[in-house]
């Protein structure tokens, strides 16, 4: 580590570095050299404290032993084996470990690389249940506004960020969007889920009698959204959604990318709601974020409405070279031993009322317009300054960089989703950070 910090990149322009300001960036480069539990080290030797648990992934903190070992001992012992009509033990252990922690009747995962490619995989699959079933003429997929699938062309099309859609043509076709639920005027300041909004589920009733029901394959939510700036569900509105898709024979995909893995203080957002869907994406905390893994989760009918036609014929054409990567496994394993022995997946629920009382102190501070918060989430939306929306919170997002806490910020909305390790005293470091940015930007 020692001469690592040292060490300057002698040229920033070849990496095009993904979702980045690349030529801001690079006139004054931010560099993470090492971490530990809940700190990274800078290139210029500062610790500064994780409040977003890297990219919402980080979920057992930094360079936790049991990770790091399974992933060099896998490495030494089985480096890869091929995907496709071989296998190896640690995946089948893994799949089984993950089922079981998985809401009761999702009993069958499918492995994919990343929160994207899980998106992907539940979308193809649910199309082609219905096919299988003698239903192919529901081919039409429901999203969400402002939500967030990933980045491929599936998951953008069904996803509802602009700026992420609007350069790239014209997306996937047979796709509808329900209203988001973000209501300030009448829900800002809320701790926790909000009261109004659930009848906004109805919305989906209106997209149905549109296009009528035997065309529809799935919609797909974030329970909670999250990269969008944290937009809660209203109380209610997640099961209305549950009861409008069963009645209607279509299949409801929670994206769990983010949501999954204890970040509301449960092991997914199913659980905490009490609302099972029927495929269930995820990635991200599922190995820590330390090596790419991501995991569908599907309901024993699905799996099994596949299981049809001669024994010698594939029954889903679909997969990657890195499914169920030995090393990939084994940091997972690693990463639900750590979760396991150190009851991360349920922390969340009792540091959750702390955490909450932290984030809405900053109630009444410069620009503060909204607070919003579930489990080990926590969202400030600022007023933006007139003309130049998102520069404030980006200012902030640097000026703490600058202090020693790593926030994120998306639009004008800083969200914060630290490891589930967080001690009460780092959620005061945290908060005071953001006080105190919040005082020094303009
Ligand atoms: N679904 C959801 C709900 C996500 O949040 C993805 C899919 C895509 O995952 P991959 O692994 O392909 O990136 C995500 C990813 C942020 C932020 O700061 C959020 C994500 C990724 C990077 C940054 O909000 N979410």
């Amino acid at each position: 580590m020692s001469n690592r910090l040292k060490v300057t990149p002698n040229d920033l322009s070849a990496f095009w570095m993904p979702f980045t300001a690349n030529r801001q960036f690079k006139q004054a480069p931010r560099m993470m050299v090492s971490a530990k539990d809940m700190h990274y080290t800078t290139s210029d030797g500062r610790k500064v404290l994780d409040g977003t648990a890297g990219l919402w992934c980080v979920n057992a903190g930094h360079c936790r032993p049991k990770i790091t070992e399974a992933i060099q001992q896998q490495a030494a012992e089985l480096d890869y084996a091929p995907a496709f009509q071989m296998g190896h033990p640690i995946v089948f252990e893994l799949a089984n470990r993950l089922v079981d922690l998985a809401p009761k009747g999702m009993d069958h995962v499918f492995f994919t690389n990343s929160g994207s490619e899980s998106v992907e995989t539940a979308l193809k699959m649910a199309i082609a249940y219905h096919r299988a079933k003698g239903e192919g003429s529901r081919t039409r997929l429901i999203g969400r506004e402002r939500g967030y699938h990933g980045v491929n062309f599936g998951g953008i099309s069904v996803g509802g960020i602009v700026t992420n859609r609007k350069m790239f043509g014209t997306l996937l076709g047979g796709v509808d969007h329900m209203p988001h639920t973000h209501l300030p005027e009448k829900n800002s300041f809320t701790k926790g889920v909000p009261e109004h909004g659930a009848e906004l589920a109805n919305e989906l009733e209106r997209i149905v009698a549109l296009h009528d029901a035997s065309t529809i394959a799935a919609v797909i939510v974030e329970p909670v959204a999250g990269s969008t700036g944290v937009i809660l569900p209203p109380k209610g509105y997640l099961e209305k959604l549950r009861e409008i898709c069963t009645k209607h024979g279509i299949l409801l995909i929670f994206d769990e990318v983010i949501t999954g893995f204890g970040r509301l203080g449960t092991p997914f957002a199913a659980d905490y709601f009490g609302v099972t869907p029927d495929i269930m994406t995820t990635a991200k905390g599922v190995s820590n974020g330390v090596i790419p893994m991501g995991a569908v989760f599907v309901k024993k009918e699905i799996h099994d409405a596949f299981m049809t036609g001669p024994e010698h014929m594939i029954e889903f054409f679909h997969g990657y070279t890195y499914s169920g990567n030995p090393i990939a496994c084994a940091a997972a394993l690693g990463t639900l031993d750590t979760y396991k022995e150190e009851g991360l997946l349920t922390r969340g629920e009792e540091l959750a009322p702390y955490w909450e009382d932290a984030l809405h102190s900053l109630k009444g501070e410069p620009n503060v317009i909204d607070i919003r918060n579930i489990g080990l989430i926590g969202a400030i939306e600022l007023a933006p300054i007139p003309g130049s929306p998102t520069k404030r919170a980006f200012s902030a997002f640097v000026k703490a960089f600058e202090r020693g806490a790593l926030i994120r910020t998306t639009g004008d909305i800083i969200a914060l989703s630290p490891p589930l390790i967080i001690t009460k005293g780092q959620i005061n470091e945290l908060i005071d950070h953001v006080r105190e940015v919040l005082r020094a930007v303009d």
